[in-house]
């Protein structure tokens, strides 16, 4: 894209007015709703070259029927902002990466990765699980921000929390699976925490969640892609751990560049945003 046509795209700065009771609610909650982070206007130029880049780094061709449930669940494309000028504004976002700093008290965050996560119209469940199972870092300063670039109604698989579960940290390793399913659906039962989504979404609000809460995503059940993208930050200042599992050493390797357990957690792909 020409530095021009990119120049003319907003800019996502200035400061959202978060207030006091919305951080506290983060904190007790382990997530968050906050409605109209970007404009309508903002996500409509942002979005064809967030649909483009999906289209172009998709790798999935198999038939629904023929996948996993993880593979039904949604495209998912990763760390878009190195393939696509645009993208990488609205990823490198201040507005964005203030608001997560905020969240998670602290003065810096850094960019794990983006991803988008397009549920397709008939794709399945995404079943319950913790985000930080995967991620070899020694902090629980971690957020996701998960906003749709179109208007979500609730057939369409809305992000779903349970309230609270963040405070135990680190419960099973279990990647997200039926067994996560199957596991943890009980274990948000057993322990009676609150179970919340919106039940619709304008392009441009956010939910927010801590790398421990317990979420899920019902299936798509609307004839409309569900088109989402996400963007995880962690309090700058953290360091790579010894991984705990293979997935993690997969993370390590891939959004970390290698660096080892004990370094500071900030190899040149993830720069501080905020
Ligand atoms: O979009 C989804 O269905 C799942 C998203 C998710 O698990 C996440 O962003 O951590």
């Amino acid at each position: 894209m020409e530095t021009n046509t990119l120049t003319a795209l907003p800019a996502l700065t200035g400061h959202y007015p978060a207030t006091a009771e919305q951080v506290d609610f983060f904190a007790q909650n382990g997530y968050l709703y906050l409605p109209q982070v970007a404009t309508a206007q903002e996500v409509a130029a942002y979005r064809p070259a967030i649909k483009d880049a999906v289209k172009r780094l998709n790798t999935e061709t198999r038939k629904m029927e023929d996948r996993d449930t993880y593979g039904k669940a949604f495209l998912q494309t990763m760390n878009l902002w190195r393939h696509d000028a645009a993208v990488k504004r609205y990823v490198m976002a201040e507005r964005f990466a203030g608001l997560a700093a905020q969240l998670l008290g602290v003065e810096r965050v850094r960019l794990y990765h983006d991803q988008a996560l397009y549920k397709e119209p008939g794709g399945g469940k995404t079943p319950w699980h913790q985000d930080q199972y995967y991620w070899p870092i020694d902090t629980n300063r971690t957020v996701t921000m998960w906003m749709p670039l179109i208007d979500l109604t609730d057939d369409m698989g809305i992000l779903t929390f349970a309230a609270q579960s963040h405070r135990q940290g680190f419960l099973e390793n279990l990647p997200i699976s039926d067994q996560s399913q199957a596991v943890l659906e009980d274990y948000v039962q057993q322990q009676g925490y609150p179970v919340w989504r919106p039940s619709q979404m304008r392009a441009g609000d956010a939910t927010f969640h801590a790398g421990w809460t317990l979420h899920f995503a019902p299936g798509n059940t609307s004839n409309l892609m569900r088109e989402v993208m996400t963007i995880i930050y962690y309090a700058d200042g953290a360091k790579v751990t010894q991984p705990a599992n293979l997935n993690q050493e997969q993370d390590r390797q891939t959004w970390f560049l290698g660096l080892e357990p004990g370094q500071p957690a900030a190899s040149e792909i993830n720069p501080v945003l905020g």
